[in-house]
C-alpha cells in the first residue's frame, strides 16, 4: 500500500467512510505527506521534474483554493473538438450520467439514447477517445492537481456523458446541488465538448463552500441559522445547523443554498473545448439543458482507490504504453495506475 505500513487499503476506505468533512480534510494533509515520502523513497520521485507546466499555475491554485473552482479556458481547437465529438457521436451511450448507474443497455444517438436525460460512455471508450487521456496527463493539469492535493495525484476516474434536453428529471442527482467527497480530498478537471450556457446545461458552483472556514465567513452576513425558504409575504423559516451543510452529499437543499449563498453561485459558461477544475466537495450542480444537448468530460484526481472508485466499480483498462500518447515513465505509470493497466 502506497501510504506506508500503518494503513492498508481496507482500513483507509473504512476511515474515509467514518470521517466527518473536517476530519477528511485534516487527514488529507497527513496522507499527502506520506505519499510524498513514499514517492521520494521510490524511483518515481526522480521523474517528477518531467512535468514543468508551461505557464505559471500559482494564481490558478490560489483561485482554486479560494473559490473552489478555476476556469482554464480553451484546451482543444476547432478541429480537435470536431474529431472528439464525431468519435462520441458514433458510439453507444448508457442512460445515466455514469454507466454503472444505467440499465446497461447501449443506445446510439439516433436509436433511443435521447429518450433519457443522460447518456454516458464506458471508461475504456473515454480513454480511447482522442485528446482526453492526453489532457488528463498534461503537465499543467498534473501540476495544478499536485499543488491542490499536496502530492502527485492519482487519476481514479474518467467519464464523458450527454445531458439531453426535454426531460423532467425526477430524482435530480447531478442537477441538484450536492457535494462529492470521493476521497479525503479530490479535484475534477471538466472539459466541455459542446458550447454550454444557461440553456444548455451550464455547471454551477457555490464559491467558498469547499471550505468550512470560508463558509463560516459567508454565513456571517445572513440570517443563518434561521433561513426563510418561503417569500417575504408568506415566509417559511427553517433552522439549519452548520454541520447540516456538510453532512453527506447534501442533496435536497437547493432552496436553502440559494437563499443563503445566492450571491456566491457562479454559473460556468463555456465554449466547446473549454476546461475548468473544481473541488467537488463544494456545492455544485448542472442546470438541466433546455434547448441543446450538452457533452462533458470529467477527469478525477485523488490519492488512492477511494470510496468513489470502489463504488463505481472502476477497473484499469488495457493500454499500450508504447503508443506514445502519454510518456511511458514511472511517474505516469504511477499517476494512471488505477485507470490504465500497468
Ligand atoms: O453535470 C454537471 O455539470 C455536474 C456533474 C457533477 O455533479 C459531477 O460531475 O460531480
Ligand atoms: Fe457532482
Amino acid at each position: 500500500m502506497i501510504t506506508g505500513d500503518s494503513f492498508n487499503l481496507e482500513q483507509l476506505v473504512d476511515l474515509q467512510g467514518k470521517c466527518s468533512y473536517a476530519q477528511k480534510k485534516a487527514i488529507s494533509h497527513e496522507l499527502s505527506k506520506r505519499i510524498r515520502l513514499y514517492l521520494e523513497n521510490s524511483n518515481i520521485f526522480n521523474d517528477y521534474d518531467n512535468f514543468q507546466p508551461r505557464r505559471d499555475i500559482k494564481k490558478s491554485v490560489e483561485t482554486l483554493n479560494h473559490n473552489g473552482f478555476i476556469e482554464l479556458g480553451s484546451h482543444l481547437n476547432k478541429r480537435q473538438i470536431l474529431e472528439t465529438n464525431s468519435y462520441f457521436s458514433q458510439l453507444p451511450c448508457y442512460n445515466a450520467h455514469l454507466v454503472s448507474k444505467s440499465d446497461l443497455v447501449p443506445r446510439k444517438l439516433d436509436a433511443g439514447a435521447t429518450n433519457f436525460p443522460f447518456g454516458s460512455f464506458r471508461m475504456n471508450d473515454v480513454i480511447d477517445a482522442p485528446y482526453i487521456l492526453e489532457l488528463a496527463n498534461a503537465p499543467e493539469m498534473l501540476a495544478l492537481a499536485s499543488e491542490y492535493l499536496g502530492c502527485l495525484p492519482t487519476l481514479y476516474s474518467l467519464n464523458a456523458w450527454w445531458s439531453f434536453p426535454g426531460h423532467e428529471v425526477e430524482e435530480k442527482m447531478t442537477q441538484g446541488f450536492h457535494r462529492d467527497e470521493d476521497d479525503f480530498k479530490n479535484c475534477v478537471l471538466f472539459l466541455y465538448l459542446t458550447d454550454t450556457d444557461e440553456g444548455s446545461g451550464a455547471h454551477e458552483y457555490i464559491r467558498g463552500t469547499h471550505s468550512q472556514d470560508l463558509t463560516r465567513e459567508l454565513l456571517k452576513g445572513t440570517s443563518f441559522p434561521l433561513i426563510n425558504i418561503g417569500t417575504d409575504e408568506s415566509p417559511q423559516w427553517v433552522k439549519v445547523e452548520f454541520e447540516d451543510l456538510f453532512e453527506g452529499a447534501c442533496y435536497g437543499g437547493d432552496r436553502i443554498y440559494e437563499r443563503i449563498f445566492g450571491e456566491q453561485i457562479s454559473q460556468i459558461n463555456g465554449k466547446a473545448g473549454d476546461a475548468f477544475i473544481s473541488d467537488p466537495s463544494g456545492l455544485h450542480r448542472a442546470k438541466p439543458p433546455k434547448e441543446f444537448s450538452r457533452l462533458i468530460v470529467w477527469i478525477r484526481y485523488g490519492y488512492y482507490e477511494n470510496k468513489a472508485y470502489q463504488a463505481d466499480g472502476i477497473i484499469p483498462v488495457d493500454f499500450d504504453w508504447s503508443s506514445g500518447r502519454i510518456p511511458d515513465s514511472n511517474l505516469h505509470r504511477y499517476i494512471n495506475r488505477l485507470v490504465l493497466r500497468v
